[in-house]
């Protein structure tokens, strides 16, 4: 395997990120531990969104003229980016939404317009709210019956429980590639089969795993995918939703409005095609822009090489904390570029104010997973999460400043 010491440029890549130069409590340098939460902009992206602004700003879709050509030949020559970078067939496959969490209710509400009572959906312990909520909210209007994947005690999914809970009556399975909390990479390929072998539909929250890992729609043989921009340097206000073609074309739209339409009468409205029929509505055009831009950045740094690096990081983090007995990881061995940690004694609050203080900056909390924080047993975990801007040495930093967490609670 290539080692990313070698392969991904750190230094250089650094450059590129302003933020990152930035001073926390006056002299502190920022260390940037919370990507899973959103990943920091490269300049390519501020540039491209600064350089639509005050060049060719105008409205999509419906303008003769120069302005709003350029402009609608940047944002769908973004759906084409994204179609490449997932290996989607094409654009139609591609509809743009607010964020992963807009494009799994657009799902939630359109998939299960024509289930009937008592049909199964299933997702898992694991799941982010935005991955949970709306399946679980629907199943309630719509009498459908919701089944939870368990985890195992390493934080994986747990074999027979994924045979158990997808039967004949599954009509869809909604699962995360990445969990945000455990880092475990869920391996979608092998339940896709499953779903499918029992006619289910297979849903994949990408949020965690598009942004760090190469990701194949038809290598997953996934029937949907779900992601946000702003979780792989884009801007926020821009999700994607892949689906297959024939899925899509059998969905009735989420919105209704402008722009998704063919034609309207005072009788009966017909709708456009793939994928503006899922686009109601003048949308995020700037936003799209910088999507592009940060999938150019992605592909010329590879993410294969990106998920090397983010494993080195996982992997010299992992090793550091398990040599603390006051510290508890959660998850597997194998994992995306997430740790979740606590404290012996300590709240994961506490511990991600004393980092902070220290310029380190983590995130604290349930993390939007409220029934996984149950099944753990925990109030809460502080989490570490790493990206490509990330180095060994601030690594080395923030477990010293572990230890001014340790002293200060008298752990
Ligand atoms: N799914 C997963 C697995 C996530 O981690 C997140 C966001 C979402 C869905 C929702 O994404 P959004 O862009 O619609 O908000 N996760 C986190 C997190 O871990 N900390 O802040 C947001």
């Amino acid at each position: 395997m290539v080692q990313t010491k070698t392969v991904l440029n750190t230094e250089q890549i650094r450059k590129d990120f302003p933020i990152l130069s930035r001073k926390i409590h006056k002299n502190k340098q920022l260390i940037y531990f919370d990507s899973a939460a959103t990943s920091q902009k490269p300049k390519q992206v501020i540039d491209a969104m600064d350089f639509y602004y005050k060049n060719y700003n105008a409205n999509i879709h419906r303008s003769i003229h120069q302005l709003g050509e350029e402009a609608t030949a940047k944002y769908e020559e973004a759906h084409e980016k994204v179609a490449e970078f997932i290996n989607a067939d094409s654009y139609e496959n591609i509809i743009f939404t607010k964020n992963t969490t807009e494009s799994l209710n657009l799902l939630a509400y359109s998939l299960t317009a024509n289930l009937k009572k008592g049909d199964e959906i299933v997702i898992s312990q694991m799941e982010h709210h935005s991955n949970f909520v709306p399946w679980q909210q629907l199943a309630e209007q719509r009498r459908l019956k919701l089944g939870f994947i368990k985890i195992d005690g390493k934080g994986n999914l747990d074999k027979k429980s994924i045979n158990e809970n997808i039967t004949k009556k599954t009509k869809i399975v909604s699962l995360t590639h990445a969990s945000n909390v455990l880092g475990t990479i869920n391996p979608i390929k092998e339940i896709a089969k499953i779903a499918h072998e029992n006619g289910a539909v297979m849903v994949v929250d990408g949020a965690q795993s598009v942004p760090h890992m190469p990701v194949d729609v038809r290598q997953l043989d996934a029937d949907f995918l779900a992601f946000s921009g702003h979780k792989m340097l884009g801007p926020t206000g821009i999700g994607v939703l892949y689906g297959k073609k024939e899925l899509l074309e059998e969905m009735q739209p989420f919105l209704y409005g402008g722009e998704m339409i063919n034609e309207v009468t005072f009788k009966y409205t017909t709708f456009n095609q793939l994928p503006w029929k899922f686009e109601a509505g003048t949308m995020n055009i700037a936003e799209a822009v910088g999507l592009s831009a940060a999938i150019d950045y992605l592909k010329k740094i590879e993410m294969e090489n990106i998920r090397n690096h983010d494993k080195e990081l996982a992997d010299y983090a992992m090793a550091k904390l398990k040599e603390i007995s006051w510290i508890t990881t959660y998850g597997p061995k194998e994992r995306g570029a997430v740790i979740s940690f606590n404290v012996r004694g300590v709240h994961a609050h506490d511990v991600a104010q004393i980092l902070d203080s220290e310029g380190i900056a983590v995130r604290a909390g349930h993390h939007c997973c409220m029934p996984l924080m149950g099944v753990l047993k925990v109030p809460a975990t502080a989490r570490a999460s790493f990206y490509l801007y990330n180095t060994e040495k601030e690594i080395d930093n923030f477990i010293g400043a572990l230890y001014k967490v340790k002293k200060i609670f008298g752990v």
